[in-house]
């Protein structure tokens, strides 16, 4: 086959948070299902290295992976806005990843025959369009999330300014399946639209109705009025997760020893916190939270990186060594299918929870920004898996009743018996002929049928 028949695929990622990895997973198992396509996988220097570092994965020969610009201005001193670093990477596209793809298709001979890209890179749909390919968006967190974005002017209209506190405690009962769902839990980039991240939502909201698929790490049945309104507003929604299920779950070399602890501790006896990728709570809570395991005594294991306020937790780290363990990175989806594990204390990232869905866990969620506040929703009011914090953020009484509530109490045990119904649904959607298993091989077709022999 010559270089201009060959399939070329081209995904773009978002670089921040976990994103990245969703993403290049889905890349794996496309180039592990079409051999003969070649994959071309575009992100900043910075990601690619953490990604590739962290992540435990087969390198597939039809894979290559390049390096785009950040977009950051030479030695520029960060103010600490986790924002800027977003901002500036926003600034740089798309010329950004138009520049490195020309460079690629001069240097290989490969035209692009499908851009594969994160939902929020919405510019990559005019760019498809130029180029006359299909553009598939790739939406790594879960369909309650796409769906408020797809509704921001409808609910602007509606509750015009969200902002307000009076309007704080309304549902978006006039919205399909969102009855649970407050204003207040809104993302900030859907109440307000004055800042380059929102806009670029905003903007990816107008976009995704025009995307070939738009791609979820989820599975049908998880939110089925949510899931039927948005195949009816989307050209094609393909539910292709759990992410981590369709393959075998990576094996763990335990480096960090997690795994051989967790096998010292009794059944369902341990507290998994973990925050996810982008952040560590407030120094008050952090010592609220700490003060409540102390009390309670439960064995924890806290996956922990945040060097500014480790100092806060050293003392309570070490009068609790006996029961306790904290690591940097945790191998979190082994953690939680360990059966000692018996709650995780997360923020409520989409990955998080259904990681936590898929080993059976219940969660205590304290939800920080974007998406969080409404998984947490669905996890305490819908599917009845889990709890929020009292009051929204981390005290000492409030996480004490939380804990005990989960790992002591009869409700604890019904969350259990909730959660083990959504794994079933999750099991059966990846099984032979289940959707997503079904959904994956659409996508393998709308992805790489264009040139594919
Ligand atoms: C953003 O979420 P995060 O990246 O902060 O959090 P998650 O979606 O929960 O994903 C965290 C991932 O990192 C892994 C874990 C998840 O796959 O297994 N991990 C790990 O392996 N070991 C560790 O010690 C800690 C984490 C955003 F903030 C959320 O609001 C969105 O829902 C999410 C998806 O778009 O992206």
């Amino acid at each position: 086959m010559s270089a201009a028949e060959t399939a070329h695929v081209v995904a773009f990622a978002f670089p921040f948070g976990s994103h990245p990895t969703p993403l290049l997973h889905l890349v794996q198992r496309l180039a592990a299902a079409a051999p003969t396509v070649h994959f071309s996988y575009f992100n900043t220097k910075k990601s690619n290295h953490n990604v590739f570092s962290k992540a435990n994965l087969h390198v597939y020969d039809n894979i290559k992976a390049y390096d785009v610009e950040d977009g950051l201005p030479e030695g520029h001193a960060f103010s600490g806005n986790p924002l800027e670093e977003i901002e500036f990477f926003i600034g740089a596209t798309p010329e950004n990843f138009r520049r490195r793809l020309d460079e690629i298709v001069e240097e290989t001979g490969l035209k692009a025959t499908c851009l594969l890209t994160d939902a929020f890179l919405s510019f990559s749909s005019e760019m498809a369009a130029e180029m006359g390919i299909p553009w598939v968006a790739v939406w790594t967190a879960g369909p309650t999330a796409v769906s408020i974005h797809s509704y921001t002017d409808l609910i602007h209209g509606r509750l015009g300014q969200t902002g307000h506190p009076e309007n704080q405690d309304q549902t978006l009962d006039f919205l399909p399946g969102m009855a649970a769902i407050h204003a207040s839990d809104l993302p900030q980039e859907v109440v307000h639209l004055d800042t380059p991240f929102s806009r670029l939502l905003h903007s990816m909201s107008r976009s995704l109705p025009r995307a070939a698929a738009v791609v979820l790490n989820s599975f049908d049945g998880i939110d089925p009025v949510v899931e039927n309104d948005l195949s009816s507003k989307l050209r094609k929604v393909l539910n292709v997760g759990p992410f981590p299920l369709p393959s075998p779950m990576p094996p763990s070399d335990d480096q960090s020893g997690c795994l051989s602890w967790l096998s010292t501790q009794s059944a369902a006896s341990v507290a998994y916190l973990s925050f996810g990728t982008m952040l560590t709570p407030p120094p008050h809570e952090l010592v609220a939270l700490a003060d409540s395991l102390e009390e309670k005594q439960i064995p924890y294991l806290w996956s922990f990186r945040d060097n500014s306020k480790i100092n806060l937790l050293q003392g309570f780290f070490e009068r609790t060594s006996s029961r306790g363990k904290v690591v940097e990175w945790a191998p979190q989806l082994q953690v939680l299918a360990h059966s000692s594990v018996g709650v995780f204390v997360t923020h409520s990232g989409w990955n998080s929870v259904v990681e936590s869905i898929v080993a059976g866990v219940p969660l205590i969620c304290r939800p920080f920004f974007g998406d969080q506040m409404m998984n947490r929703r669905r996890v305490e009011d819908v599917w009845r898996i889990g709890v929020g914090v009292e009051g929204g953020i981390f005290t000492k009484s409030g996480m004490a009743g939380a804990l005990n509530l989960v790992l002591f109490e009869e409700e604890g045990k019904k969350m259990r018996e909730n959660i083990g119904g959504l794994r079933e649904c999750a099991l059966r959607a990846v099984a032979e002929n289940g959707s997503s298993t079904q959904n994956f091989k659409s996508l393998v077709q709308i992805a790489t049928s264009s040139h594919q022999d």
